[in-house]
């Protein structure tokens, strides 16, 4: 992936509009050399490293306080709801009765938040490999990690590929909310990955990852949706508009341990949301919709 190489920060380009006294900051994550979405952002909250990965976090003027991990935009406050209703609603509406779910990655507690607001949820965990980024979310983005202090949620601050072999038949539901497979994400997209998943879910239980995007990552894409059915029979691929990622179309894979009830091959909810949940882009037409893939999607997955 090019974008690590570049620089984070831009100068402002000329032809843009004045932007408040004191000057700005533009920042630009690539989606390749020749492309890339560029916010303008107030002002820098954090900038630092930590042992896995560079962080930042911005106070942008347009989609709110954002996080970037590896000059990689992972979420923003006016967008991530539609990620998070979207890897999070779709397997647990997929599954009868989600009571122990397990979160890997996601370390800035979108996922959970969504999840607990389903109450037959008994228990969150989530595991995430670096304990900075739980850290910092919990201080400058609390409207979504704020849920991580919930009695119901537990945190495990530790490599996701090695809690996940150590579990059997121990979940309902796991949802790998990873970066961009590259370093520490990328065996998380692999096939000993995956059948250690299969084997840490419970019989029926069902699994949902984000699969990056048909745009700019059609090959990283093939890749999962190619794995993942060699582990998971019953798999399959939807889609949501993020617009701060690339491309602005995202995927994410369903998969269920098979059982009676093929979660993914059924494209259908088994339940509708919890009454009283409020919802902003997940419904129970949504849910089934998402699975309708564009013919040059269908044909990367192939
Ligand atoms: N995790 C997946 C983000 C992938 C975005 N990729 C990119 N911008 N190149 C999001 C974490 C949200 N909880």
């Amino acid at each position: 992936m090019a974008l690590n190489k570049r620089p984070f920060f831009q100068p402002a380009a000329s032809n843009q509009p004045a932007g408040p006294p004191g000057g700005h900051i533009w920042f630009t994550e690539y989606h390749s050399p020749a492309s890339g979405i560029t916010v303008r952002a107030e002002k820098t909250l954090f900038t630092g490293k930590s042992a896995f990965q560079e962080i930042v976090l911005l106070e942008t003027e347009d989609y709110g306080r954002m996080l970037v991990l590896d000059g990689a935009i992972q979420t923003t406050e006016r967008d991530e709801f539609v990620y998070h209703e979207m890897i999070v609603h779709v397997p647990l509406c997929a599954h009868p009765r989600p009571r122990r779910v397990l979160i890997v990655g996601g370390g800035d507690g979108g996922c959970v938040r969504e999840a607990l607001r389903h109450p037959e949820v008994e228990r969150v965990t989530l595991v995430e490999i670096d304990g900075m980024v739980v850290e910092l979310c919990r201080k400058f983005l609390p409207k979504i990690a704020g849920s991580l202090g919930d009695p119901r949620v537990e945190l495990c601050i530790e490599d996701g590929v090695r809690f996940v072999k150590n579990h059997t038949r121990a979940f309902d539901v796991i949802i790998v909310d990873s970066t961009d497979p590259v370093n520490m994400a990328s065996p998380l997209t692999r096939a000993p990955f995956f059948r250690a998943a299969k084997e840490a879910l419970a019989p029926g239980g069902v699994y949902a990852c984000q699969s990056q995007g048909p745009v700019f990552e059609a090959r990283g894409m093939r890749r999962i949706a190619r794995t993942i059915r060699k582990v998971f029979p019953d798999a399959a691929h939807y889609l949501a508009s993020v617009p701060t990622y690339p491309g602005g179309m995202w995927s994410f894979a369903l998969a269920s341990k098979g059982g009676k009830r093929p979660a993914a091959a059924s494209f259908a909810p088994s339940r509708p949301l919890p009454r009283g949940v409020k919802t902003r882009y997940y419904t129970p037409e949504i849910h089934r919709a998402a699975f309708a893939l564009p013919r040059f999607v269908q044909e990367i997955i192939r």
